[in-house]
Order: C-alpha cells, then structure tokens, then sequence
C-alpha cells in the first residue's frame, strides 16, 4: 500500500516535516483555500504542489475536490458548477495530480457529536450518540417533523439528554455538529443550517441518487479522458440524520452508481470507519464486490456501542478485522499486477487518531492530530509487513 497522510495545507498544526518523520511518502490535501464553486487554477495546483515535493513527498490524493450544494440539490446553476468540477477534474491532471476523493453527503460532511470521548488508556477520541443528535434535532434545532422519525422511546430519551445538559453542554454540542468539522467545506449557524436542510425539502433518496448518477455522467468521462481516478467517499454517519437522504451507506448503494455508471474511473474511497458503523453491511464483501475500483482506502476503525452509538478505536481494535482487510487489499494489489494495472499501489491513510500523549496539550484539529495517527499509520504499516514477509516464507 502506498502510505500517505492528510495534511490541511499550510495552517495544519502537523507539519510536512512531521509527516515525513512519520513514514508517511504520499500527501492527501486539498486547496481549502478555494471557495466551493470555484476552479482549482493550475497555478494554485502548482505552488501547493511544489511545496509538498520541496519536503521530499509527493501529492497522492486529493481529499476532496468539494460538491457544490446546487449539484445535489439541482438547484440554481448546477450545470455550470459541474463544469466548473470538470475544469478542475482537467487543471489537476495537467499537474500530474490523478486521484480524486469527494463525498456527496447534503449539507454536512462528517458528523460526530462529541469530539474528547474519554477512552480508558486517557486518550481522547471522536464518539457519536444517537441520543445527543436526537436531542439537538428535536430541542436545539426544533426541526419540523423531527420527533415523527422516532419511536416514543427515543423522543423520551432524547428529551432526558437535552434536559440534562447546561448552557455550555448545548453550545459545544451545537459546535461539534454544525459548525464543520476539519475537512468540511462549510460551517453553519442554526438559522443557515435550517436554511440548508429546508433545500432538501422535496429530495428523496431516489431523487439524490438520480442527481449523483446525472454528475458522474458528466465528470467521469471527463475524468476518463484525462487519467483521472474518482472515488466517492461514504456517508459518515451511513444513516440518515436531519431527516436528509443517504445515497452512499451500503454495497447496494455503490452498486448503483457503479451499475449507472460502469467506468473503473468511476471508484470508491473504501472507508472502513464509515461503512463499519452499521452492523448489516459486510466489509469483506463489500470489498470484493468492488476491489478492482477501489482507490483510495482509509483504514480506521469504529467499536459499536448500544442504541446506534460508535466511537472511533484504535486502529487494530473495533469491529473491522483489520488483519483480513489489509489481507484482502494486498490480494487486490496482486491482481492488479498480474492485469498490467499501473495503479497497483493503493493509496492508504490512518485516519482520526486519538489525541493522546503530548497532542492533549496542544490545539488541534479534531481527528487529526498527530501522534494518534502516529500510532495507527505505524500499526497498519506492521501489519502489512507481517503479510507480506509471511507470504514471501511460504513461497
Ligand atoms: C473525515 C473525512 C471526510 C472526507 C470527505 C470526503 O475525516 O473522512 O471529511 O474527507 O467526506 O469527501
């Protein structure tokens, strides 16, 4: 596996330098700088580029190139937002920069909401309860309809959580969920985020994935002709939230995409983490169903908890079997060898590492700060040895 790190651009607290220490050879950024809705200029490509080859790594990854809102809504101006996507897709590949990460989750990207959940070894790590999202649905947000999709039992506790917390409990629970977590290309106030969920209004499921497939219809061949790879990140959460359609939770969902559109340029980000929340979908075969377009993987881990609760663990612990998974990849990467694929080498990245050790002190970005993935980018990189070394003994 090619091991890479994401890295915020020059604001991110961990340096080039530090992830260079790490071991890590590939980059994962984005020009966060850029507004959504704008083009990716060759120039900006370039500079940010150099800057990562002068530390001597290279730009594996792009995480993400953002979707406009007007694309997953059909509203306003998409077309031209999709060309403008398409114009970015060309500028990146003129810079020799061919792989793309996007997620098409409406209004949030990642939602988690609690950002210090207290593990016994004393390090922190992101958690998500159903109950505190239930309650800042129904008491904070005082959506519309919110208690209609629940089941008296979950109103009740819903209500006992919200009536439980003080002043700064709903601030800091309002923060954590709205207001963009790192990577997320937009924060909200409550009034714009009721704004935004209302866009929503008469989207259904259905009706999201048709606008999916009408995207990557345009984009994919674009990417095709250049050499680019796409590959869509899964919705974390993989469940509804805000009463807001989900069209990238399970093998099912990705397989109507791929069935949509069957270019390999058409691919998945394999996240465990995401796909691993839910207990119905099956990782190791979700991978096999789709290992030829899989090109991009972030090997974290989850441990479920009661009432659709989750934490993120340590890399090797939780529900993914991260033995057989990275298993299943270098499997893959043989494959790919053998068919004369020139992509041989996925791209992997730790991701969300516990803020532990010296990182307790320090500001920095939720789920990224550096030694956590210190740890995990170690653990998955020992594993992968320990693979391969045996295979080799056995041959
Ligand atoms: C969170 C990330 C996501 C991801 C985007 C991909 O840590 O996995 O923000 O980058 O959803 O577009």
């Amino acid at each position: 596996m090619r091991q890479t790190w994401r890295w915020y651009g020059p604001n991110d607290p961990v340096s080039l330098s530090d992830v260079k220490q790490a071991g890590a050879s590939g980059i994962v950024t984005a020009l966060h700088h850029i507004p959504n809705g704008g083009v990716w200029p060759v120039q900006e490509i370039e500079k940010r580029k150099k800057m990562i080859q002068a530390e001597g790594l290279s730009w594996s990854v792009v995480e993400s190139v953002p979707v406009h809102e007007a694309i997953k809504t059909q509203t306003k101006g998409f077309q031209q937002y999709i060309e403008t996507y398409k114009q970015s897709i060309r500028n990146l590949a003129r810079c020799d920069i061919k792989l793309i990460c996007y997620n098409f989750m409406p209004v949030l990207d990642w939602t988690r909401t609690s950002l210090d959940y207290d593990m016994p070894d004393g390090s922190k790590a992101l958690a998500f309860e159903r109950d505190a999202l239930l309650a800042f649905d129904q008491h904070i947000l005082k959506r519309p309809g919110a208690e209609k999709e629940c089941s008296p039992e979950e109103i009740s506790r819903a209500r006992m959580f919200y009536e439980a917390m003080g002043k700064e409990d709903v601030a800091k629970l309002t923060q954590n969920i709205i207001a963009g977590l790192p990577g997320a290309e937009q924060g909200y106030s409550i009034a714009h985020f009721r704004a935004a969920l209302e866009t929503y209004k008469n989207i259904s499921k259905t009706k999201l994935q048709e606008h999916l497939v009408h995207f990557l219809s345009e984009v994919v061949p674009v990417a095709e002709t250049v050499g680019v790879l796409l590959c869509a990140h899964p919705d974390d959460p993989p469940f509804s939230i805000f009463g807001l359609p989900r069209i990238l939770s399970t093998g099912a969902d990705y397989a109507h995409i791929f069935k949509a559109v069957p270019s390999l340029h058409n691919g998945i980000t394999f996240c465990t983490g995401s796909l691993g929340v839910r207990a119905d979908n099956d990782l190791e075969g979700i991978f096999g169903q789709f290992s030829d377009r899989v090109h991009f993987l972030h090997l974290r881990n989850i441990k479920r908890v009661a009432h659709g609760n989750f934490y993120e663990a340590n890399h090797l612990e939780g529900e993914t079997d991260m033995y057989k998974m990275v298993k299943l990849v270098l499997q893959e990467q043989e494959r790919r060898f053998e068919n004369g694929r020139a992509d041989i080498h996925i791209p992997m990245r730790p991701d969300h590492g516990h803020q532990m050790m010296d990182d307790l002190q320090k500001e920095t970005n939720p789920g990224y700060s550096c030694i956590g993935r210190l740890r995990g980018l170690a653990e998955l990189r020992g594993l992968e040895e320990g693979i391969l070394r045996e295979w080799k003994n056995e041959d």
